[in-house]
């Protein structure tokens, strides 16, 4: 039988040696590596080398530290969001909307707030996809609306209304000061004030720094994280609109 407990490995089977990096507001100097050490130590890393350092323009210091923890990881306490949903290929997504919703499902998305990284929503939404795999586009069976970057709100809600969107897909990758929290909650709370619960669409949102168990804290149906593939995106909205479709929800009208 596997074991539940595990250490880290660097060196040695079970050493509990770990790599960190993280950057201090000091000059790169010897007393920087000194105060790198102290943190390391606070951090309870023992023992803790330094074995990169480099200055960072002025006044601050890129550091990698390695050291053994003494910490150990209980697998069998770990709590992930486990894909509950059958992996389709592009073919039978199509066959299921056809056959079952007997009309193309409409998927909305883009990037609200100030955030303008549309590389990561355009993975999934753009014919050319990502890792090998076409993204939503591609599926004759969705019809994809991207609005881009930087969408108010109260835009999105609209735009959704007018599309009668099934999903809305929405991305934050910046996470400075929480935004991608506040965004995301802003747009769970603008969806559920203007329309009733059977008339909203499904709200999906994805980002490399989310963690994906926040999805009902955060109001909205499911959080995607990093490495999310088009495949994964198109199979969930097929179980959830098509195939496992809460009972009463409606495209917007
Ligand atoms: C490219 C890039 C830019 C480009 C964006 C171009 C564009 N059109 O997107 C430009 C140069 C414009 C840019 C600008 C800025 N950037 Co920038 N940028 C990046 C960079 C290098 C790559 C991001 C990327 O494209 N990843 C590739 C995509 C495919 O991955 P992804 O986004 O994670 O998407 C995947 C999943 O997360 C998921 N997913 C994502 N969204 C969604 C949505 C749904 C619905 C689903 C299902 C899944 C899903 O699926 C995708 C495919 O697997 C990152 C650093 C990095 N290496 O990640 C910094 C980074 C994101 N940027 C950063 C910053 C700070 C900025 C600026 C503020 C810099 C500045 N001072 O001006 C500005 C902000 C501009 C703005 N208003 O948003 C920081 C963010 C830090 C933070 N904690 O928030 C990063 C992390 C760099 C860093 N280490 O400092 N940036």
């Amino acid at each position: 039988m596997t074991d539940t407990i595990v250490r880290p490995y660097g060196d040695t089977t079970g050493d509990g040696m770990v790599q960190l990096s993280f950057t201090l507001p000091v000059p790169c100097d010897k007393r920087a590596e000194g105060a790198a050490l102290q943190l390391a130590a606070t951090m309870g890393l023992d023992p803790a080398m330094v074995v990169h350092a480099r200055q960072l323009g002025a006044g601050f210091t890129f550091f990698v530290v390695y050291g053994r923890v003494n910490h150990l990881v209980d697998l069998s306490t770990v709590q992930v969001v486990e894909r509950d949903f059958p992996l389709l290929t592009a073919r039978e997504v199509n066959a299921l909307v056809r056959q079952r919703l007997r009309r193309k499902l409409v998927v909305v998305g883009g990037c609200i707030g100030t955030d303008a990284h549309t590389v990561g929503i355009d993975a999934i939404l753009n014919v050319k996809g990502i890792a090998g795999e076409k993204g939503l586009e591609y599926y004759r069976e969705l019809r994809v609306v991207n609005l881009g970057a930087q969408l108010e709100v109260a835009e999105l809600v609209e735009q959704a209304r007018a599309e009668r969107a099934d999903a809305v897909l929405v991305s934050q990758v910046v996470t400075q000061r929480d935004a991608h929290l506040h965004n995301i909650r802003e747009l769970a709370a603008a969806f559920r004030e203007a329309l009733p619960a059977q008339r909203r669409p499904l709200l999906v949102v994805g980002g490399p720094r989310f963690d994906e168990l926040m999805a009902g804290e955060l109001g909205v149906d499911r959080v995607f994280g990093r490495g999310t593939t088009p495949r994964e995106v198109a199979s969930y909205l097929v179980h959830a609109l098509v195939t496992n479709r809460t009972a009463g929800r409606q495209a917007v009208a």
